[in-house]
């Protein structure tokens, strides 16, 4: 995986048929390679769309389909190497005809990932950029398009850099006092030390606190949607997700199953589950349904308790709420445009006729990011694997400034320090292993 001495091809754009189709070509015979395609001997003009023809021998038309080449010089590309991009009529049968006839002229396909590898290799971009990309290309909301857009434009990068920059002044520092023990003098005394490593830690802790909002917004969450039966569960689930999914009836126990379905609430990807009324019942599909609702409650990260707020409370509705006590939680008071009967404390809601649905949003999305409060110019730690190294990072750092207040030799503070300031190169990547790379690039898509 780990070669870029050779040129790799890949098919750029989604598969299926399009307007347009784009072929990408990297490497240091990229120019040679796109000239073949389209049987031109003398080189590309760079960063130039050159109109040309398919060379026949592409075989799939007896005059050539009509292409553009813009070719890409290193430097200055994607990928830091020569790279030429063919932009085709996006059929399929063309494009793997163009692909074919790439890999006919020496170039190899390429690899998940190898594109956006090459620039990491290149140093066009970090790790945590390369990563970025990936998110920006999966991001189905505009809040995840958001979060990888500021980390593609270094947000994060920055933030750490930072952090690593401060941290390796008191790691020099120290250091120096190491290596000049007869001086009896101190580049740094203990207490300077502590009070730097405290900020460091501190803003170590500030960025993993948005970690879990951030990793909602890339991952989504599941909130699951339960209650007694014919409280207005499915009515809820069909009216937040604007369309008339699940059946609604007058009949209890109308949803036997559990019915799943992505939203875009408040900005977060959520997974909605409506699940069946919980109820003992003799029906055996509705047993079914009803074990099926509690598996649901285990899994889902925030829990809608929908009780009908016109009739008086029963002993399903008290049994629901205690089961789901103490985990995150928002009781949903349906059916308000009827008269109140129950002073059960929650948003009122009335499904039937919408009211009450914005207030439910908003509540879901400050339950689900713990304060609600607009942090997003905070930079967002969306990735599991930043949030597990600032971890390591962190719980280092905690264990250096326990050495230096016990005033014990530098030598000690110093291995900490340099675990914390390993794990936050890991994360940009300037420290990285095979395996690593492998791992990350791996969940790509070919032509990435
Ligand atoms: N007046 C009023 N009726 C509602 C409201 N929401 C739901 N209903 C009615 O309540 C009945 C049950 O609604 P469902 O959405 O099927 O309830 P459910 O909780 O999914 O029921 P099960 O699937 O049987 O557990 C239907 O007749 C709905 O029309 C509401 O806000 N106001
Ligand atoms: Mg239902």
């Amino acid at each position: 995986m780990f070669s870029t001495s050779d040129t790799i091809v890949a098919i750029a754009t989604p598969a299926g048929r399009g307007g347009l189709g784009v072929i990408r070509i990297s490497g240091p015979d990229a120019g040679r390679v796109a000239g073949e395609l389209v049987g031109r001997n003398k080189p590309f003009k760079a960063r130039h769309a050159t109109f040309a023809k398919l060379d026949v021998a592409s075989g799939i038309s007896r005059t050539g389909d009509q292409v553009v080449v813009t070719f890409f010089p290193a430097p200055s590309s994607y990928t830091g190497e020569n790279v030429a991009e063919v932009s085709a009529h996006g059929s399929p049968v063309v494009l793997s005809a163009i692909l074919r006839r790439a890999i006919d002229a020496g170039a190899r396909l390429a690899e998940p990932g190898e594109f956006t590898l090459r620039a990491f290799l290149n140093g066009k971009v970090d790790l945590v950029q390369a990563e970025a990309v990936a998110d920006l290309i999966d991001a189905v909301t505009p809040l995840q398009a958001r979060a990888a857009f500021d980390q593609l434009e270094g947000t994060l990068t920055g933030a750490i850099g930072r952090i690593e920059g401060d941290l390796f002044d008191v790691i020099a520092k120290l250091e120096a006092s190491l290596d000049f023990p007869d001086e009896g003098y101190h580049f740094v005394g203990a207490a300077e030390a502590r009070t730097a490593l405290a900020s460091v830690t501190e803003r170590i802790e500030e960025l993993l606190a948005q970690s879990a909002r951030g990793r909602l917004v890339r991952e989504g969450a599941q909130v699951a949607i339960v209650g007694a039966p014919n409280v207005g569960k499915s009515s809820l689930f069909n009216a937040l997700l604007n369309a008339n999914r699940a059946i609604v009836t007058a009949i209890p126990g109308t949803t036997r199953d559990i019915l799943t379905e992505r939203a875009d609430i408040g900005g977060l990807s959520l997974a909605l589950i409506d699940t069946a009324g919980v109820r003992e019942t003799a029906d055996v599909v509705e047993q079914q349904g009803v074990s099926r609702t509690r598996e649901t409650l285990r899994v889902a990260d925030l829990v809608l308790v929908v009780l009908d707020r016109s009739r008086e409370m029963t002993a399903e509705d008290r049994g629901i709420l205690a089961e789901t006590e103490s985990q995150p939680r928002v009781v949903v008071l349906n059916k308000s445009d009827l008269p109140t009967v129950i002073a059960e404390a929650g948003v009122a809601i009335s499904a039937r006729t919408g009211a009450g649905l914005d207030g439910l949003i908003a509540a879901i999305a400050s339950e689900l990011t713990s304060d609600g409060s607009d942090q997003r110019d905070q930079p967002a730690v969306t990735n599991v694997r930043h949030a597990v190294l600032l971890e390591r990072a962190r719980a280092a750092l905690l264990s250096a400034t326990g050495a230096l207040a016990d005033e014990v030799s530098e030598e000690f503070p110093l291995l900490d320090l340099q675990e914390a300031g390993h794990a936050l190169q890991e994360i940009t990547g300037r420290r990285t292993s095979d395996d690593l790379l492998h791992h990350i690039f791996a969940t790509f898509c070919i032509g990435k």
